[in-house]
């Protein structure tokens, strides 16, 4: 039997890349789940393994470049990455916005997937067959008020994935993004309002069925296990109640 092929999940200890790292073992790849805090990653991996999967924990902290190099000497070769890790700090205006957290979203929206990307681009080229997945938002592509900081940081990663796909075209590596719009996780929100379970709790109010991580893990397997000849260069979901960044339809 050929060894199954390696999708590494960045961000796997949580949310959209915890399910993303369970749908694409169950497609059949021997997943690498990182992150941050190695209980959590530690645990998935092990219920991946205990269900007959194959899957390997790595502690990594994506804006440590030193530590991403290292990690990468890991591989010989890498059939997927999906570059998840990221999230929001604070919904304040511009006017008041903290520097800190905008530099803060900057460095793990960004340069996380920047250096992670860099890090592995040979070794999906050596694949034969790569696929780069940026899992970026809705808020990559329009703003709101309140969202600056976090919506120039995800406008960040779309031009990042954009420019890859450009600059690499002709290689064997397709290069997908995600834009998700409303997803209801255990931590985005929650992350976001420092803790404040209050805040985090208005932001889904009245509205009926928010995206699930689940929901965006099925469409990021989806778009993965398309013929390689076959690059979905973006794909936006939102869930039905939300027209747009700025139109939710909230039943209170
Ligand atoms: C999450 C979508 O609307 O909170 O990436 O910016 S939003």
């Amino acid at each position: 039997m050929a060894p199954s092929r390696i999708a590494i999940v960045t961000g796997a200890s949580s949310g959209i890349g915890a399910a993303t790292a369970r749908k694409l073992a169950e497609a059949g790849y021997r997943v690498v789940l990182t992150a941050r805090r190695e209980d959590r990653i530690e645990a998935l991996a092990k219920e991946l393994n205990d269900a007959g999967h194959q899957a390997t924990a790595y502690t990594l902290d994506v804006t440590d470049r030193a530590a991403v190099d290292e990690f990468a000497t890991a591989f010989k070769t890498v059939a997927v990455l999906v570059n998840n890790a990221g999230g929001a700090l604070g919904a304040d205006p511009v006017a008041t916005g903290d520097p800190a957290d905008w530099r803060t979203m900057y460095e793990t929206n960004v340069i996380g997937t920047l250096n992670v990307t860099q890090a592995l681009l040979p070794k999906l080229v050596a694949s034969g067959d790569g696929t780069v997945v940026v899992v970026s938002s809705t808020a990559g592509l329009g703003t709101y008020e309140g969202g600056a900081g976090y919506v120039a940081a995800k406008h960040g990663e779309h031009v990042l994935a954009e420019t890859l796909r450009l600059e690499i075209v002709g290689q064997p590596v397709r290069v997908i993004e995600i834009a998700p719009g409303m997803v209801k996780t255990d931590e985005f929100a929650l992350t976001r309002f420092g803790g404040d379970e209050e805040k985090a709790a208005k932001v889904y109010q009245g509205v009926a069925e928010p995206l699930t991580a689940n929901d965006v893990a099925d469409t990021i397997a989806w778009t993965v296990t398309r013929p390689h000849h076959v690059n979905v260069d973006l794909l936006v979901l939102r869930p039905r109640a939300q027209a747009s960044n700025t139109k939710v339809h909230r039943e209170l």
